[in-house]
């Protein structure tokens, strides 16, 4: 997800700049394509063209910028892995707490020895967010549960690539980007039981397997598993954003064979206080070969920021060539949660379809515009805290079926 402060590298216009002088003033043709440089999510094409051949002269810019961003991801690339292989990230083992005798858990919050586990875990993860911009949690959901959504986020594509054919211009309500990128998209996913069949009514596609996920409701399962109480993640999140952190993103990043890598970013622009903490959810084991995010330790601060953000490639290759580089293999139910800010890039896909499961929530601390869009269904922008998923959660447990119905 990155926003249009990102900037193509220089490379990307050199093509284009000829075309347009041929077909047109460049001033009167050419306005900003938002396009995400970074190679991310996010944010919408806006380039304005006012007659048909400028159309092919669009293409041809699209098709330029990507090129350009390809061989930059590509020379990253060789950067990162300078001396081989690249470290996988692995699971922090926290040492378990020794109470001290006769006290039990329950004791004051700043004496960590005396809190009670689940707490005492969370507070040990959410500083190790804080230091190095990113975790991964393993088995933050079981097995069955990432089969049934796998199958559930597919079956949505599916149906959402049915409707934009129909009417490109439902678009933004499906996908978190343009949704032109070579094998890969956002799917903004919806929080009723039904998915986006409740929408469509009788015209919703419907098949087999639709009508099997009726009778679950694979979202709202994981979701419990994680955001529910006594969830995985309940703890980390109540840490980092407390219960009024803001839903911001809720989606599926899907990423086909021949999806190509992308290159380093951050989420969105740097500011002081941390303002989004994101979730990737393995659907299924991720292996090396499908493109697995990699992410730089430590590079949510403002000095690394300030040197991806400065424009200088020399400076920015130095940074990728000193970088902790960790590759996120995961096994199918495995998650990393990040801080936006942290640079990071998904990898090219060469195996299998990989779906990522992915939300975020904001802290409430940070006001104004993040400088980025999210990737969420519009009805779902600025409406639900975490206190509110975990009460609605809390409802689907006592026998509430559509918990979300009240949020479109
Ligand atoms: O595909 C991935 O692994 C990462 C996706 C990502 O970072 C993004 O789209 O911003």
């Amino acid at each position: 997800m990155v926003s249009s402060f990102f900037t193509p590298p220089p490379a990307a216009a050199t093509g284009l700049l000829a075309l347009c002088g041929l077909i047109c003033d460049f001033a009167s043709c050419f306005s900003v394509p938002t396009s995400p440089a970074g190679g991310g999510r996010a944010t919408t094409s806006t380039t304005i063209f006012a007659d048909p051949i400028s159309g092919y002269a669009r293409d041809l810019l699209y098709q330029d910028q990507q090129d350009a961003m390809l061989r930059r991801a590509l020379h990253e690339q060789h950067l990162l892995s300078r001396d081989g292989k690249i470290k996988e990230l692995l699971a922090p083992k926290f040492a378990p707490a020794k109470p001290k005798s006769g006290t039990g858990f329950g004791g004051s919050a700043s004496n960590k020895v005396n809190m009670d586990p689940s707490a005492r875990m969370a507070s040990e993860q959410a500083a190790m967010v804080r230091r190095d911009g990113v975790i991964r949690i393993n088995n933050v959901i079981s097995g069955v549960t990432a089969d049934n959504l796998r199958d559930y986020v597919l079956d949505q594509q599916r149906i959402a690539a049915i409707e934009t054919e129909r009417d490109a211009s439902t678009s933004r309500s499906y996908y978190g980007v343009e949704n032109r990128r070579k094998g890969r998209c956002d799917l903004q996913l919806s929080l009723l039981r039904e998915g986006f069949a409740s929408y469509l009514g009788d015209d919703c596609h419907d098949d087999a397997s639709d009508a099997a996920h009726r009778s679950t409701f694979a979202l709202g399962d994981a979701l419990r598993e994680m955001l529910g109480n006594d969830g995985t993640l309940q703890r980390l999140y109540e840490n980092l954003v407390t219960l009024d952190g803001e839903l911001y993103e809720l989606a599926a990043v899907i990423t086909d064979v021949g999806s190509n890598r992308q290159m380093v970013h951050p989420d969105l622009p740097y500011q002081e206080l941390a303002p989004l903490y994101v979730i990737f959810l393995a659907l299924q084991d991720v292996t090396e070969g499908m493109g697995p995010t990699s992410f730089l330790l430590g590079t949510h601060t403002r000095e690394a920021n300030a040197i991806f953000a400065s424009g200088d490639m020399a400076k920015k290759d130095e940074q990728l060539l000193r970088a902790d580089c960790r590759l996120s293999t995961l096994r199918k139910g495995d998650a990393v949660l990040f801080d936006a800010r942290t640079l990071h890039c998904g990898n090219a896909n060469d195996e299998r379809t990989r779906v990522l499961f992915n939300f975020s929530f904001r802290n409430p601390q940070v006001g104004g515009s993040l400088g980025y869009k999210g990737s969420i269904r519009p009805g779902y922008e600025g409406v639900l805290s975490l206190r509110g998923m975990v009460d609605a959660l809390a409802a689907y447990g006592s026998g509430d079926e559509n918990p979300f119905a009240k949020f479109k």
